[in-house]
């Protein structure tokens, strides 16, 4: 008996959570990704793309994956609602950064936008996925050459991976997934958030 209440302590309470902050500006598809996230890997049904209306304020999905929980924080990209991102920063394991890689007049607003993010200090250590997201798209770029348009400088204290995805056709998303889980598992801002929560009787 003992035995078996033990096994459903451990199934219910030794996953961390894990809090991802969808990222991106206006139209790259980050709530069309966020719908797509729940319709793989929860019993929920995503939204259809033509019923996704813009975000103003937030979106919150939960999903279970590679054996871990998921929260991902889907917020509105818009100029005027830029500045809320900050206030989530702090508590985010990891940040996906959603870019339109078949609109390339946007990508100057993107990696703008992106290296304020990186600057912040809330987000230090912060592993980041890069989406180079649409590729369903005719004129969408590889991840590569989004990568090389971009050209981060200041990633190198951050674990990070560019990859091609369509929020339309779930393309890229689940390994995307595998890799997100695989290291917040092991990165020190994990270990630091954990260590913080405990500190403050949130384990
Ligand atoms: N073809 C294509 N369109 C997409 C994809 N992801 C999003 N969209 C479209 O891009 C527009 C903006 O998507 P939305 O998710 O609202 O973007 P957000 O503002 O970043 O949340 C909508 O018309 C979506 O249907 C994709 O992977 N492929
Ligand atoms: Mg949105």
């Amino acid at each position: 008996m003992f035995s078996l209440f033990y096994g459903l302590w451990k199934h219910l309470f030794s996953k961390t959570e894990f809090r991802v902050l969808i990222l991106g500006i206006d139209k790259a598809g980050k709530t069309t990704l966020l719908e797509k996230l729940k319709s793989f890997h929860s019993n929920l049904e995503g939204l259809p793309p033509d019923r996704i209306v813009p975000t103003v304020g937030l979106n919150i999905g939960r999903i279970e994956a590679s054996n871990a929980k998921l929260v991902f924080w889907d917020l509105g990209g818009q100029i005027g609602l830029r500045t809320i991102w900050e206030k989530y920063y702090e508590e985010a394991h990891a940040i996906v950064y959603v870019i339109d890689a078949a609109s390339p007049s946007t990508f100057e607003d993107s990696k703008s936008a992106l290296e304020r993010v990186l600057r912040h200090e809330d987000l230090h250590g912060a592993p980041l996925l890069i989406l180079a997201n649409k590729q369903d798209l005719p004129g969408a770029v590889s991840a590569e050459e989004l990568a090389r348009y971009l050209d981060l400088k200041k990633l190198n204290e951050r674990l990070y991976m560019f990859e091609a995805v369509s929020a339309y056709d779930g393309m890229g998303i689940t390994s995307s997934v595998d890799w997100l889980v695989d290291v917040m598992e092991r990165t020190k801002r994990t270990e630091i958030l954990r260590i913080r929560a405990g500190a403050a009787g949130r384990i």
